[in-house]
């Protein structure tokens, strides 16, 4: 019988090791779909390589990502976790999407043009056409919610925009999804430039990575940027630095960044760097102490995403080939 409850889909890419802007923007808001929703969360591996990776490093960091999920939560029992492309759909889909796709529409990318700009030396065409495979990913899950940092919520769009011009040429095929971004922490910013993102491949001082020891991730937090403005007050044009931090605040003890600020009236930035960063390291031990567990048995991982995979195929097989049969495959 079919689910009556909405659908979700997300992925993060193993393309490093992963950031506190991908445990607040994506991991932790996860968890809470796997007991509402039908839940689908993918190591999206085609999309790594979409920049250079070394080949053992992304088979680790593979595994590595997995373990991220579960160590944040997410019950492979409740939820569907599986590796990309451990399900040859998304690639298959991914092309027939790219037919119904105008490159102007990928031109207007931002992360395409940033990206581009740092990977100057390899801007190939997997990079441009980077979120018609994610329309792929989510569409064929038949998403109606797509949980992400507010950095992807141009390519849900792309997406919604792509499964609208499908079902408008062949009547009602793919389900039409949305972007749900976090109240707080939508997107966390480098903690030593703060007008922009915390990225994984970015690196150094500014990146807090969910590797990082509870003593260096203090030491990041309480050397982060700020102002000179001596004030603390929730003002992200004005004062990004202090910004970010109550926004990390916020995610971290579910509040506003405004309601973490007023906490902070009249004291020094001092003050509001070390709660971040009490924070942040109560946060950061749990779940290192779950994810090394996890990945001392890559067997029992593997196992896991194994069975994701056969799960995450018999939901994605039959919407391929509801589009092929559409679009006129001769399928036989
Ligand atoms: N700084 C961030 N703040 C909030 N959310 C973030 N996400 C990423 N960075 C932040 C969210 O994490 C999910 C997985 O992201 P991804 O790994 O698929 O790719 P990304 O957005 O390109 O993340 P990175 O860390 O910047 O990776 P690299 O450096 O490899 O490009 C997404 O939901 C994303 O929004």
């Amino acid at each position: 019988m079919a689910s009556s409850k909405p659908t979700v889909f997300s992925g993060v890419q193993p393309s490093g090791q992963p950031t506190l802007g991908n445990l607040l923007g994506a991991f932790q808001p996860f968890v809470k779909y796997q007991d509402t929703h039908t839940a689908f969360f993918c190591v999206v591996d085609h999309h790594a390589i979409t920049v250079r990776q070394t080949p053992e490093e992304l088979a680790e960091n593979t595994l590595s990502v997995a373990a991220r999920y579960i160590s944040c939560g997410l019950d492979p029992a409740k939820c569907t976790l599986f590796v990309q492309s451990h399900v040859s759909a998304h690639a298959e889909l991914g092309w027939v999407l790219n037919t119904f796709t105008q490159m102007g529409e990928l031109e207007r990318m931002t992360q395409f043009k940033d990206k581009s700009l740092r990977h100057a030396q390899n801007i190939n065409v997997g990079l441009f056409d980077y979120p018609v495979l994610m329309a792929a990913d989510i569409l064929l899950y038949n998403a109606t919610e797509v949980p992400v940092g507010e950095d992807q919520t141009q390519h849900v769009e792309l997406a919604r925009d792509i499964a609208t011009r499908f079902n408008n040429l062949y009547g009602p095929t793919v389900t039409v999804p949305k972007a749900i971004i976090p109240k707080a922490a939508a997107r966390v910013k480098d903690l030593q430039d703060p007008t922009r993102k915390m990225s994984k491949s970015l690196g150094g001082k500014g990146t807090l990575f969910l590797t990082d020891s509870p003593a260096e991730a203090a030491k990041k937090i309480k050397s982060s940027v700020t102002d000179s403005l001596a004030q603390i007050t929730y003002d992200p044009e004005n004062q990004p630095g202090v910004a970010n931090l109550l926004e990390i605040l916020a995610a971290l003890t579910h509040r506003t960044p405004q309601e973490a600020a007023k906490e902070f009236k009249g004291q020094q930035y001092g003050a509001l760097k070390s709660a971040v960063a009490e924070a942040v390291v109560q946060c950061l031990e749990p779940l290192q102490d779950r994810y090394n567990g996890l990945m001392a048995d890559k067997a029992e991982l593997q196992n896991i995403l194994r069975k994701g995979a056969e799960k995450a195929r018999a939901v994605a097989g039959p919407t391929l080939a509801r589009v092929m049969d559409k679009v006129g495959y001769a399928r036989f």
